[in-house]
């Protein structure tokens, strides 16, 4: 497996809940390098946009609501299998149902305010690394 890149965001709640290192030190101890990072406040338009895959889905309107709660704190992460490799690290969409040792399973709250997120594919990763940072 080649080199990627992903994009992940440390989520409104867990930035407050200040465990900003901890989840860096994850990605690090799993082999994954930051190599772009930005804390932000998003606009609504911002996370209406970064979301839009998902707005014909009943919880569009929460989800938006929450990312634009608080700041974000927003990197590319590289390494081998990244998108993979983090996803893992991620666990499950909902913190019940994450694998124990998981950043959801330790950092989130709900299946609404849950800690991160991350690309789901490469061909996303790509689209996504974009939104935030440029080409
Ligand atoms: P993310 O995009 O944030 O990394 O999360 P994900 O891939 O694990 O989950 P996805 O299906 O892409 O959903 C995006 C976010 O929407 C919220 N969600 N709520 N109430 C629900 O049934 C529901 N389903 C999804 C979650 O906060 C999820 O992270
Ligand atoms: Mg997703």
């Amino acid at each position: 497996m080649a080199v990627q890149r992903t994009l992940s965001i440390i989520k409104p709640d867990a930035v407050a809940k200040n465990v900003i290192g901890k989840i860096y030190t994850r990605f690090e101890n799993a082999g994954l390098k930051i190599v772009e990072a930005k804390m932000a406040q998003l606009t609504q338009a911002e996370a209406e946009g970064f979301y839009a895959v998902h707005k014909e889905r009943p919880f569009f309107a929460d989800l938006v609501k929450f990312m634009v709660s608080g700041p974000v704190m927003i990197q590319a992460l590289e390494g081998e299998n990244a998108v993979q490799v983090n996803r893992d690290l991620m666990g499950a969409t909902n913190p019940k149902e994450a694998a124990a040792g998981t950043i959801r399973a330790d950092f989130a709250e709900s299946i609404d305010a849950n800690a991160v997120h991350g690309s789901d594919s490469a061909e996303n990763a790509a689209i996504e690394i974009a939104y935030f940072f440029g080409k």
